[in-house]
C-alpha cells in the first residue's frame, strides 16, 4: 500500500469519528466493494470498537421486522440515544435502500441525524456480502452508535449469520405461518435471546407465544432465560418491552462476564472465516492452471484419488515442494 493510501485511510477514520456522516457512507460502499483503503480505515478505528449493543433481527419474510427495527429506532430516540440500523437482503442485488417499502418507512427518520440507516445487498458472493456487514457494523460502532440494529431475512440458507454479527439476537415469529416454518426450526431456538412475537394483534399470536415458551422450557439456558414478548409493530404496542428486554440480555451478559468472551469468540471466528475464504481463493486459482486441470483430469480418469490429490494441494499452498510426481 501507498503512504497515500494509508494518509486518506487516516482522514476517513478522523472524518468519521467527527460524525461526518458522508465520509460514513463513504467507507461503507467502499466496505461493501472490498475496496482496501475501507479496511484500512477499520485498522485505525478498531481500537475504537466495542462500545455499541448490536443487536440483530431475523425471522420470516414480510414478518415484520423493518416495521419493527422503525418502532425500535423510535423507542431507542424517545430514550434519548443515536442508532444506526444496517438492513440486509440477500436477495437483493441493490445497495443504499433496498425496498421501496423501507424507504418510504425509514424517510421519517431522515431529518433526524441521531438516526442512520445503511441497506445492504449483495454484490457478488455471500462470503463478500456478510463480510462487508461485519465490517459496517464494526465502522458504526466506531463511530459511537450507542445501538446497531441488524435486520437480516432467517429463513434459507442465504442468510447472513446474524449470531457472529450481534450481542443480542432478537427472533421475530408470526401468527398464522404454521409451527413448521418457524417455531421447530432447528437453530431457530438456540440463536434466539428475545423472542417477538409480532403481529400479536391478529388471532393465533397466543399459541404462538405458548409453544415458543414450552419450547424454551425444554432447553437449558444458564444465566439467561430468553423471555417471549409480544409486539403489534403497526402501533408500537409491546416495542418498550422489547427495548427493555434486550438491554436486559446485554446485563447478565456483562454481569456473568461473558460479553467480552463472546466477543472475542465472534472475532475469532470471522478472522478464521475470511482467512479460509483467502486460502480457498488461492487453492482455486491454483486449479485454474495447466497443471490443475490435468490434476482434475487426472481425477475423472481415476489416474489418482482425491485424497492424494487434496495433500498434494495442500502441500503446494503451504509452499512445500512436492516430489510425488517423482514415483
Ligand atoms: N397486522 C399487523 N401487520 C404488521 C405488523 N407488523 C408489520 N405488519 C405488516 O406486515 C407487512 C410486512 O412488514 P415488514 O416490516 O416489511 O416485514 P419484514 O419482515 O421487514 O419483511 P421483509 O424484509 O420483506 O422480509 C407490512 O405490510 C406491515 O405493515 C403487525 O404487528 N400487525
Ligand atoms: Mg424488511
Amino acid at each position: 500500500m501507498t503512504t497515500h493510501a494509508k494518509n486518506d485511510s487516516n482522514i476517513w477514520a478522523e472524518r468519521v469519528l467527527a460524525g461526518d456522516r458522508r465520509a460514513l457512507a463513504r467507507v461503507i460502499s467502499l466496505l461493501e466493494n472490498q475496496e482496501p483503503e475501507g479496511f484500512h480505515t477499520l485498522k485505525t478505528l478498531y481500537p475504537k470498537t466495542g462500545q455499541a449493543h448490536i443487536i440483530g433481527l431475523t425471522g420470516p419474510p414480510g414478518g415484520g421486522k423493518s416495521s419493527l427495527v422503525d418502532r425500535m429506532i423510535q423507542e431507542i430516540r424517545s430514550r434519548g440515544h443515536e442508532v444506526a440500523v444496517v438492513a440486509v437482503d440477500p436477495t437483493s442485488p441493490f445497495t443504499g435502500g433496498a425496498i421501496l417499502g423501507d424507504r418510504i418507512r425509514m424517510q421519517r427518520w431522515a431529518s433526524d441525524t441521531g438516526v442512520y440507516i445503511r441497506s445492504m445487498g449483495t454484490r457478488g458472493s455471500l462470503g463478500g456480502l456478510a463480510r462487508a456487514v461485519y465490517a459496517t457494523v464494526q465502522l458504526l460502532d466506531a463511530a459511537s452508535f450507542p445501538y446497531i440494529l441488524v435486520e437480516t431475512v432467517g429463513v434459507g440458507q442465504s442468510e447472513v449469520d446474524i449470531v457472529q454479527v450481534a450481542d443480542t439476537v432478537v427472533v421475530v415469529s408470526v401468527p398464522g405461518l404454521g409451527d413448521d416454518v418457524q417455531v421447530s426450526k432447528a437453530g431457530i431456538m438456540e440463536i434466539g435471546d428475545v423472542f417477538a412475537v409480532n403481529k400479536a394483534d391478529l388471532p393465533g399470536s397466543q399459541r404462538v407465544v405458548v409453544e415458543l415458551q414450552s419450547m424454551l422450557d425444554l432447553g437449558s439456558h444458564d444465566v439467561w432465560q430468553p423471555p417471549v414478548v409480544t409486539t403489534v409493530a403497526t402501533t408500537g404496542k409491546g416495542v418498550s418491552e422489547l427495548i427493555t428486554a434486550i438491554q436486559e440480555h446485554l446485563v447478565v451478559l456483562q454481569e456473568a462476564n461473558l460479553l467480552t468472551k463472546q466477543r472475542l469468540a465472534r472475532e475469532k471466528e470471522a478472522l478464521l472465516q475470511r482467512l479460509t475464504e483467502r486460502i480457498r481463493c488461492d487453492i482455486t486459482k491454483q486449479w485454474s492452471n495447466k497443471q490443475g486441470n490435468q490434476a482434475w483430469e487426472n481425477l475423472a480418469a481415476k489416474k489418482t484419488d482425491p485424497y492424494t490429490l487434496e495433500e498434494q494441494l495442500y502441500l503446494s499452498w503451504k509452499g512445500v515442494t512436492t516430489v510425488d510426481n517423482q514415483d
